[in-house]
C-alpha cells in the first residue's frame, strides 16, 4: 500500500477555448506534475469538476492522463456521480485504462440513507478489482460518514482508505483507529496537512497542491524526518497562500489562472463555477509571484 502514501494532486479540470474537455491539455498538466515528482493524481474530484462533466468526458480525460503518466504516477480516478449506474460504468472504464484505484463520494442530491450509500458504494466496489477509497466530504454531499459504516466497509481488502475532508482531526484519528494499520487516511483539507499527518494521515489529496506541489512535498519530507517545527513553518506559509486563493470568486478559477501564467492553459472553470474577472488579474499575478518566491 506504500504506493498510496504521499502527495496526490487533485488535478484541475482541463478545457479548451470553447469550454470542451481537452485531453491534450490534461496530458500537459499531468506531465508537469510527473516532472515535479509528486506521488500521484486524483482525477475528476471537486477540483477536477467531475460532477460538472458527462461520463464520456470523464473517460476521455482519464484515458489521456493514463496515456501520459501510466507507470510514473499513481492515478486515483474519482468516479463518484449521482447514479450508481454511471459510477459502475466509470469504474469499469478506469480499470480498463489502468487506473491504480477508484474513489467516490456518496451519491448526491437524493439524500440517500446510510444503507443506500452502503449499497451504492458496494456496487462500485464489486464492479472491478481496483482498490477503493471512500470520499468523505460532508460539506458538499450533506452525507456524514459514520464510524459504523466506515468500519464495516474497511473490513474488505479492496477498501484501502478514506479521503477525509472535514475540519476534524479527531474524526480523522477515529477513522484511522477503526480502519486499522493498513487503512490509509488521505488528508483532505490542505490547510491542515501537518495536523492530519500528526493524527494519522499518511497521504494528502488536495486542490491547492496544484499551484504549489513543492511546498506540500516539503511539508511531507519535513514530517517524515521528524522536523515538525519546520513542517509547521511551511504549513503556515501554505496557509497564507490558501487564504488568498479562497478569497477570489472561485478557488478553482484562481488556480487555473495561476497555471496559465506558468504556461499551462487549462481554460476557465465550467459554469456555474465563476471564472476570475479581469479586475482581479493583477492580484493573481502578485500571488503567483509570491508562491514562486517562497
Ligand atoms: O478535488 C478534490 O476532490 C479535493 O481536493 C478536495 C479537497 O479536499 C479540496 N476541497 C475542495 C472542496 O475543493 C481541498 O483541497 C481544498 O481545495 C483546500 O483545502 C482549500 O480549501
Amino acid at each position: 500500500l506504500n504506493k498510496f502514501k504521499g502527495v496526490f494532486i487533485a488535478m484541475n479540470s482541463c478545457y479548451d477555448e470553447q469550454g470542451e474537455v481537452s485531453p491534450e491539455r490534461a496530458k500537459k498538466l499531468a506531465r508537469h506534475y510527473a516532472d515535479i515528482g509528486v506521488k500521484g493524481l486524483y482525477l475528476a474530484g471537486s477540483t477536477g469538476e467531475g460532477m460538472l462533466q458527462s461520463v464520456e468526458e470523464r473517460k476521455q480525460i482519464l484515458q489521456a492522463v493514463m496515456e501520459e503518466v501510466r507507470g510514473e504516477l499513481i492515478v486515483i480516478a474519482h468516479i463518484g456521480a449521482a447514479s450508481t449506474r454511471d459510477c459502475v460504468e466509470l469504474t469499469v472504464h478506469a480499470e480498463s485504462v489502468g487506473a491504480d484505484a477508484i474513489s467516490a463520494v456518496p451519491s448526491i442530491y437524493y439524500r440517500i440513507s446510510e444503507k443506500g450509500v452502503e449499497e451504492h458504494w458496494q456496487a462500485i466496489i464489486d464492479s472491478s478489482s481496483l482498490p477503493f477509497i471512500m470520499y468523505h466530504i460532508p460539506a458538499t454531499t450533506g452525507f456524514h460518514l459514520s464510524k459504523d459504516l466506515l468500519g464495516k466497509l474497511a473490513k474488505q481488502d479492496k477498501v484501502i482508505g478514506v479521503k477525509i475532508t472535514t475540519d476534524s482531526t479527531y474524526e480523522l484519528q477515529q477513522f484511522k483507529r477503526i480502519g486499522g494499520e493498513d487503512f490509509i487516511l488521505f488528508n483532505g483539507p490542505d490547510e491542515q496537512y501537518v495536523a492530519g499527518l500528526i493524527m494519522g494521515a499518511e497521504a494528502g489529496i488536495g486542490g491547492t497542491y496544484g499551484v504549489m506541489p513543492e511546498l506540500f512535498m516539503k511539508i511531507e519530507q519535513c514530517f517524515a524526518e521528524g522536523k515538525i517545527a519546520e513542517a509547521q513553518h511551511w504549513q503556515i506559509k501554505v496557509n497564507e497562500i490558501i487564504t488568498e486563493l479562497v478569497a477570489f470568486p472561485s478557488l478553482y478559477g484562481a488556480s487555473k489562472l495561476i497555471l496559465k501564467l506558468r504556461g499551462i492553459d487549462t481554460g476557465i472553470p465550467r459554469m456555474p463555477i465563476s471564472p476570475i474577472p479581469e479586475s482581479d488579474y493583477s492580484k493573481i499575478e502578485a500571488l503567483n509571484h509570491k508562491i514562486l518566491h517562497y
